[in-house]
């Protein structure tokens, strides 16, 4: 058997976690996300946008959205440019690894749309109009992970049984 997700969710919820840091840049991975999901076929009404302070805070919120159970998926949206500190290295691994680790706690997929730049410039190229922006290609993962999961068998909890007894 072959499983793959499709490119339309009509019907389908998601939430949108956007970190307030470097707002002239989320804001536009947000409108990105935004237009992703339309083209997707998701309602308005089917989207819910959850403001956090930095990228830092993205992983809490998103797993507390997964939480509540209303949601298909979870598009993180963030953006960390490189400083001449490691304040940059410390956040994005903080903000990755949590982000993964609220996907598998709760089953809920959660798509990564925090940029990770060098530049003002490169942060701004990836925010921009269009498919190259990491917003619209984060919502679009989120739209193909969440069909997805919805064909896949749903997953059983292995329970440890003492040896020669059945569970
Ligand atoms: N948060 C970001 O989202 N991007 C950054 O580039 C950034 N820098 O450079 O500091 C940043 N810091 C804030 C951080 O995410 C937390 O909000 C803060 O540490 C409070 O917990």
């Amino acid at each position: 058997m072959e499983f793959r997700g499709s490119q339309s969710a009509a019907g389908l919820r998601f939430a949108i976690v956007v970190s307030r840091f470097n707002e002239e840049v989320t804001s536009g991975l947000l409108a990105g996300a935004r237009q992703a999901l339309e083209v997707a076929s998701v309602g308005d009404d089917d989207i819910d946008v959850i403001h956090v302070p930095g990228a830092f805070e993205i992983p809490l919120a998103a797993k507390r959205a997964a939480e509540t159970g209303r949601f298909d998926a979870v598009v993180c949206l963030g953006c960390l440019i490189k400083g001449e500190t490691m304040h940059f290295e410390y956040i994005a691994s903080a903000a990755s690894h949590g982000i993964i680790d609220a996907a598998s706690a709760t089953g809920v997929p959660m798509a990564f749309g925090v940029l990770t730049t060098l530049t003002d410039e490169q942060a701004t190229e990836r925010a921009g109009e269009g498919p190259s922006n990491k917003g619209w290609e984060a919502a679009m993962a989120a739209v193909e992970m969440a069909t997805l999961l919805k064909q896949l068998p749903a997953g059983r909890p292995r329970t440890a049984s003492p040896r020669g007894m059945s569970a």
